[in-house]
């Protein structure tokens, strides 16, 4: 497996979290600023940064092809600048990597829309406050709370790949179902023991 970092900005992030966080090869994803150059910006000042999310994928189950092309389909670029005040909502695409960023610029040059997309390398990222991570899930409190006591914090357990999934199933994006599905592939670092936390959680999931 090969973990790789990436953020998007695409508007108010809460909504693309959810999806994002609902891709198969999703690792880990956070809500926050970026792509500015002010320092600290926070949620109600972001100075000069933009809503992102930033996204840990694995690579060898999501290519990076395809999470651009979900990018592309799923906002316009054009649509969002100017929307609200200074630089908050953009269409960025923040690599962070060379490579990550040839093959970025490869695909906005095959459509002519995504021309008003921001794209470089820059890798600093500013987490925003807990109450804007996985914003959908957090509106399911007994679903959040199972998941709380499995970690040794609220931030903890916001922090994971399942979290991810259930912010993206909390949306609609993912069937209980597939969750359980996938859950069950999952290996490193879950332990057998952790794995069947896991289960027993999604077993008390309304289908
Ligand atoms: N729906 C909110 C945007 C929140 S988002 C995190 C609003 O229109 O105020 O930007």
């Amino acid at each position: 497996m090969t973990k790789q970092m990436l953020a998007l900005g695409m508007g108010c992030f809460w909504g693309p979290e959810a999806w994002i966080g609902a891709l198969h090869g999703v690792l880990r994803t956070r809500t926050g600023l970026a792509g500015g150059q002010q320092p600290d910006p926070v949620y109600r000042q972001p100075a000069d940064h933009s809503e992102v999310v930033q996204i840990e994928y694995d690579d060898t189950i999501l290519p990076l092809a395809s999470l651009l092309e979900q990018f592309w389909r799923r906002h316009r670029p054009a649509a969002i600048h100017g929307y609200r005040e200074g630089a908050r909502y953009r269409s960025l695409l923040l690599c962070s990597h060379e490579e990550q960023l040839q093959l970025a610029l490869h695909m906005q040059a095959m459509d002519a829309e995504r021309a008003e997309t921001t794209i470089r390398v820059d890798t600093t990222f500013y987490p925003v406050e807990e109450r804007h991570q996985k914003y959908y899930l957090q509106r399911q409190p007994e679903v959040v709370e199972q998941l709380v006591q499995m970690y040794d914090s609220r931030t903890a357990a916001l922090d994971t790949r399942l979290a991810a999934r259930l912010n993206g199933w909390s949306r609609g994006e993912r069937t209980v179902e597939q969750l359980r599905s996938e859950v069950k592939e999952w290996q490193e670092p879950l332990s057998p023991e952790m794995k069947q936390h896991y289960e027993r959680l999604l077993n008390t999931l309304p289908v």
